[in-house]
């Protein structure tokens, strides 16, 4: 089966992309929800964040320094951001492909949802 996000790793669905390495790829999400919200993802498919393993633990370590990075880029690691991953059906989850929501550029309301 075709993943979405996959097909962007791989350059055949179009993206805004802000920030590649070996391991993870970041990109404005279509549909965002705050005036900074990139998703953060690895490259490896991984489906969720409940099929993540202790041998993905510093691939998970690299992708929060990278959140922490492209926030700078962004402008928004003085304001503030948030960093959610959308786990399963009550949380959302529409893409099975694991990955990051970086939201920031507002104030964000706590609890979500
Ligand atoms: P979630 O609900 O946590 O699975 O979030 C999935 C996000 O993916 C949602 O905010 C919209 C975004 N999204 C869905 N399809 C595309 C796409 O084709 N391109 C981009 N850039 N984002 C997408």
């Amino acid at each position: 089966m075709t993943c979405l996000f996959c097909e962007i790793i791989d350059r055949n669905i179009p993206a805004d992309i802000v920030f590649e390495d070996d391991e993870i790829l970041a990109f404005r999400d279509v549909d965002p929800r705050a005036p900074v919200h990139i998703l953060i993802i690895p490259k490896k498919h991984i489906s969720g964040l409940s099929e993540a393993n202790e041998s993905d633990r510093e691939l998970m370590g690299r992708i929060c320094i990278a959140a922490s990075r492209i926030a700078g880029q962004e402008g928004i690691d003085q304001s503030g951001y948030r960093l959610v991953v959308n786990s399963g059906p009550d949380a959302g989850q529409a893409v099975d492909h694991l990955h990051f929501h970086l939201l920031g550029g507002r104030p964000l309301g706590w609890p979500p949802g």
